[in-house]
């Protein structure tokens, strides 16, 4: 079974993670897997944090000479700006004033109560979108497993506030990258830095959508079998457990509601003795199994609850009318979130694609899905004579 966890305070000393069940001799480029996290340090409307972090992975467990053992891998990214706050959230003796006006749409509130906790940082701190930097470690290690098999997965900046984007069917990923908005539509970027730089000047905040496209899914990855197996809502699951994610749409996604079903699928034709589509309405996945198709989901992202220009909130302390509390945060998150939404498929397809190959090893679990696929190649090709 794989799985995986993370640990670590958005101040505190570092943030930590673990990948349980990741197959051994799995060649790990960590090169690579610092790149992806510095993906996520960029994008237009970060605030000053990301001037002080610096992220880089450090391996604890798991892996020898860049190889994975077999064993769980362990690994580190530590939090820079912990030195600047030591006194404050030193593990064994960390203390400050407590911080006591929650935040409308933040976890302040609800967390305090959960948790009994009378300063507001014991909940935000681990609420704080900064551990999405761990997720994003452990999704560029599953990533370089899953492109073993020749599944690749990329995202682009569809929406930010009310700018939108035209739909992007084939897009380049150096011209998303170079984007600071990861946008790579020259007229939608310069709207959407406009959109950000006008909501900064307001002390506003703003949303929008990411979409992630999966290439290369083989067919029959999750189940029908049982409800919670279905791809389609361990994928939206996935995507719904990031900091900020409102909504997940699987191909046509909501649109679906309202066309006739002769609009809504994707017919089946025969072209050079295979099964084509014509069309991905569905997005890749139907009866909850990926159909080969690429998997394209569409993630709505909340304005982040952080505003300049405080919401009105309350002290809880001492029970009065006051404004949010105002800390250090960003203006919009969207571009960061694209990188996360790409981590947290990778972590999520990691589990229905063992379930399926299974391998203690990489070269098992390549062997296993080569027959698979000569199964599925042979399966409806006429028997010759005699055979
Ligand atoms: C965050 C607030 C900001 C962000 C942080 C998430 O941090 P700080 O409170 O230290 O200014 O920069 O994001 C990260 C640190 C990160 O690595 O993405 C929050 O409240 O969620």
């Amino acid at each position: 079974m794989f799985r995986y966890l993370t640990a670590g305070e958005s101040h505190g000393p570092a943030l930590v993670g673990i990948l349980d069940g990741l197959p051994a001799h799995l060649r790990l480029d960590v090169e690579r897997i610092n790149q992806t996290l510095a993906r996520r340090q960029g994008g237009y409307g970060r605030g000053g944090r990301m001037k002080i972090e610096r992220d880089e992975v450090e391996f604890l467990a798991g892996v020898r000479g860049s190889e994975t053992l077999g064993s769980p891998v362990a690994v580190l990214v530590r939090n820079r700006d912990y030195e600047n706050v030591r006194g404050l959230m030193d593990p064994i003796t960390g203390a400050g004033k407590p911080l006591t006006n929650p935040r409308p749409g933040h976890a302040d509130y609800a967390g305090a109560l959960k948790y009994r906790q009378r300063d507001l940082r014991n909940v935000l701190e681990r609420a704080s979108a900064r551990e999405t930097a761990m997720r994003v470690c452990l999704g560029a290690i599953c990533a370089q497993f899953l492109e073993a098999l020749g599944i690749t997965t990329r995202s682009y900046v569809h929406r930010i506030g009310d700018v939108v984007s035209p739909e992007l069917e084939a897009f380049s990923q150096d011209d998303v990258e170079a984007s600071d908005v990861r946008n790579p539509d020259q007229a939608t970027e310069a709207k959407m830095i406009a959109a950000i730089d006008a909501a900064k000047a307001a002390g506003d905040t703003l949303g929008g959508v990411f979409v992630v496209r999966v290439d290369g899914v083989p067919v029959g990855i999750g189940s029908n079998r049982q409800p919670a197996q279905r791809l389609d809502g361990v994928l939206a699951g996935a995507l719904m457990g990031m900091q900020t994610v409102k909504a997940v749409e699987v191909g046509l996604g909501a649109d679906v509601a309202a066309r006739p079903g002769s609009q809504a699928h994707d017919n089946f034709a025969l072209e050079d003795g295979g099964v084509v589509r014509a069309s991905n309405r569905a997005g890749g996945i139907e009866g909850g199994m990926s159909n080969g198709q690429p998997i394209v989901l569409r993630v709505s992202v909340k304005p982040i609850p952080t505003l300049m220009k405080a919401l009105p909130s309350v002290n809880l302390h001492e029970q009065t009318d006051a404004p949010a509390t105002i800390v250090r945060s960003d203006v919009c998150v969207v571009p960061a979130a694209g990188i996360v939404g790409e981590a947290m498929v990778r972590l999520a397809l990691v589990a229905p694609v063992l379930e399926k190959y299974g391998g203690d090893s990489i070269e098992e679990t390549l062997d296993n899905l080569r027959r698979a696929n000569e199964a599925a190649g042979a399966l409806f090709t006429p028997a010759k004579e005699g055979v």
